[in-house]
């Protein structure tokens, strides 16, 4: 937690995704106002350490012009390195209790769940935030878990009680109303923003109706 941000102020509206090392792509997903940018560089095409280590400086600097939070996705190494703001693991990634241990509060500590009993258990486990998903299908993540559906969501966001929620999974703008009416805190949105033709316009877009859904 290096630039003292809250996860209050950070895990809000849009939740945006660098899936590459491109530091234009960085500075247009965070020109539509979103407080928060993960480094997840596409798997299908594994990274270096090293290639890692260089996208995730040139976040770092970017994310600290603009005000916004940084987050590495899995890697817990790399996020120390480069001085981000938080790691995001996946439940095969190294287990939540390892990772706070390791940590401490040096970083925020986000975790990908997809079921109830995952919430309850990174929640009690001390994770700072959640994902949860897939809402909808998605091609973005292969072998992604079962669909779970605004009911699905809605039901997760009551069992993470204080502890934010990232929606994720197949969201389009057109579902992100019902999505923020659930009280996920976020959406991440990554193939309807990244693959679109204006990717800060697609991205305000979801700013924008998480300020009109905001209750
Ligand atoms: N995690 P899109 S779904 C990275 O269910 C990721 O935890 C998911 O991409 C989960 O917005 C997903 O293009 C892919 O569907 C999200």
């Amino acid at each position: 937690m290096t630039t003292g941000l809250t996860i209050a102020s950070t895990i809000r509206g849009f939740y945006a995704v660098l899936d590459r090392d491109d530091e234009a792509l960085a500075r247009a997903l965070l020109a539509s106002g979103a407080r928060v940018l993960q480094l997840r560089l596409k798997p299908e095409r594994p990274p270096t350490a090293g290639q890692l280590v260089r996208a995730g400086k040139m976040a770092r600097r970017v994310c600290s012009e603009l005000g916004a939070a940084l987050v590495v996705n899995d890697r817990i190494d790399v996020a120390l390195t480069v001085g981000a703001d938080g790691v995001h693991l996946g439940q095969t990634d190294l287990p939540l209790a390892v990772a706070r241990k390791l940590v401490g509060d040096r970083l925020w500590i986000g975790v990908s769940t997809h079921d109830l009993a995952q919430v309850r258990a990174a929640c009690d486990g001390g994770a700072d935030y959640l994902g949860y998903g897939p809402v909808f299908a998605t091609a973005t993540k292969k072998n992604a878990d079962p669909v779970q559906g605004i009911a699905g969501l809605r039901a997760a966001v009551l069992a993470a009680g204080a502890i934010p929620i990232v929606a994720i999974g197949g969201i389009t703008a057109a579902h992100a109303r019902e999505v923020y009416r659930t009280g996920a805190a976020a959406i991440c949105a990554i193939q309807a923003v990244t693959g679109a033709a204006d990717v800060t316009a697609a991205a305000r877009n979801f700013v924008d109706i998480a300020n009109d859904s905001a209750v």
